[in-house]
């Protein structure tokens, strides 16, 4: 890996840029798949899988029937199926506590507000195809949006993965479709004949899915978050296991040749340790290939101080960050800036992508600066309600047509001064 020694602040923002991609050419591509499905419906997903995918959907069906999703239990081993359902669990826990219960506020005498979280009716979720079947993404969006209660949850993807089938019977998916690409982001948007419209889409994808997610949003469909390359900074001392550091950024590496790695410290040992464990476990990997590619674009940064390390991460923003270092929750405690904390040097990013009980779909590109990781907020609404009382009106009614009359609007005033009066009126009669 590039070993940038001591760079001055002044550099900071150029090393730790993500490469800008060309949004301009794939919208422009992608817009007419669009609207092509917009317009024709289930007829044109099929050509389009006939085009993109050369598969012929119009025998198959496009979606899934019950009886397929049921019959992939059967072909996945016990090891995974209860691997499977220990993540779930794990995650479903974590989930369900981030449950709120409804606390109404007083906040004047007769004057009372309370918030109300509702699941969004209609959610879609995407999984990719490729060479990885991302099941666990489906744990990881499934969960959630079955404790928010969800009442339409429709999967599209073009894998016939029996695990990602698996999964998506165990969060209770409603609809499965053998949809791929950006055209699978347009039939959940606007709806087809066999594929339900939904209000919020959410999961990852290549460059096309996700310039479709960004047009659809400004139609009015809501997305989880702006999605990039995977990426992974690990900020390690020399308290870190140069090895289990080599591997940390290799898991992040295999994703594509895109991912983005990051490795920060101030120990030219470690540096150096890591740098020559990284080759050998590198040429063991099926995916060698992919992961050399993204190490090629990565970089170690060694800094002089803590402090300059931890400024240096809150700049880059890292969707995932782990602290091997020494006094790794103090540390964390400093971090302003990630979309997920690892601390420790038995708390690799792995585990949080499967199991732990985290969410795995994470604000990448810096966006983790303003954004939070998908959760049980992701799926709910909150819907705010308010309850007056003829006595609480009393109270807060003058406030209230105080503020209306500077901001002349009359009928603002008028809606609480003819309760007044009324009020009044029954008081004296
Ligand atoms: N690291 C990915 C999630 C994932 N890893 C899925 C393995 N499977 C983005 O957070
Ligand atoms: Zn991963």
């Amino acid at each position: 890996m590039n070993i940038i020694s001591f760079p001055d602040r002044i550099e900071w923002p150029a090393l730790l840029a993500r490469p800008v991609q060309s949004t301009q050419q794939i919208e422009a591509a992608v817009a007419p798949i669009l609207s092509q499905v917009r317009t024709g419906g289930d007829a044109a997903l099929i050509e389009l899988a006939q085009k993109f995918d050369k598969v012929d959907l119009s025998t198959s069906g496009l979606e899934v029937p019950a009886t397929e999703i049921e019959a992939a239990e059967s072909q996945l081993s016990d090891a995974l199926k209860a691997a499977i359902r220990q993540a779930y669990q794990n995650i479903r826990l974590f989930h369900e506590r981030q449950k709120q219960p409804i606390e109404k506020v007083e906040t004047m005498p007769g004057v009372v507000c309370w918030r109300r979280s509702v699941g969004i009716e209609k959610v879609g979720l995407y999984i990719p195809g490729g060479t990885a079947p991302l099941f666990s993404t489906v744990l990881m969006l499934g969960i959630p949006a079955q404790l928010a209660g969800c009442r339409e949850v429709v999967l599209c993807t073009p894998s016939n993965h029996p695990a990602i089938y698996f999964a998506a019977k165990l969060v209770g998916v409603t609809k499965v479709f053998r949809i791929g690409g950006a055209q699978a982001i347009a039939a959940m948007a606007y709806g087809t004949e066999s594929v339900p419209q939904v209000y919020k889409i959410f999961g990852p994808g290549n460059q096309y899915v996700t310039a479709a997610k960004m047009l659809v949003a400004k139609e009015g469909v809501a997305i989880d978050m702006p999605a990039g390359p995977s990426e992974v900074a690990v900020y390690a001392d020399d308290s870190a296991v140069p090895a289990f550091v080599a591997a940390d950024l290799l898991s992040q590496a295999e994703h594509g040749s895109d991912s983005q790695v990051l490795l920060v410290s101030t120990s030219k040992r470690l540096v150096e340790l890591v740098n020559l464990a990284l080759p050998t476990q590198l040429g063991k990997l099926p995916r060698q290939e992919l992961a050399a590619k993204s190490l090629e674009n990565s970089k170690t940064i060694l800094v002089e101080t803590q402090q300059e390390a931890i400024d240096l991460l809150n700049a880059y923003a890292a969707e995932h960050l782990i602290l091997s270092v020494e006094n790794a929750e103090a540390v964390a405690e400093r971090i302003t800036n990630a979309g997920s904390i690892f601390l420790g040097n038995y708390t690799p990013e792995s585990a949080g992508d499967y199991a732990s009980g985290t969410n795995h779909t994470l604000p990448t590109n810096g966006f983790a600066r303003a954004y939070s990781g998908v959760s049980l907020d992701s799926f709910v609404k909150k819907i705010t309600v308010q309850h007056i009382s003829p006595e609480g009106l009393q109270k807060l009614g003058p406030v209230v047509e105080a503020m209306a009359e500077a901001e002349s609007l009359d009928a603002h005033k008028r809606a609480v001064s003819l309760r007044l009066a009324s009020l009044l009126e029954e008081k004296m009669t």
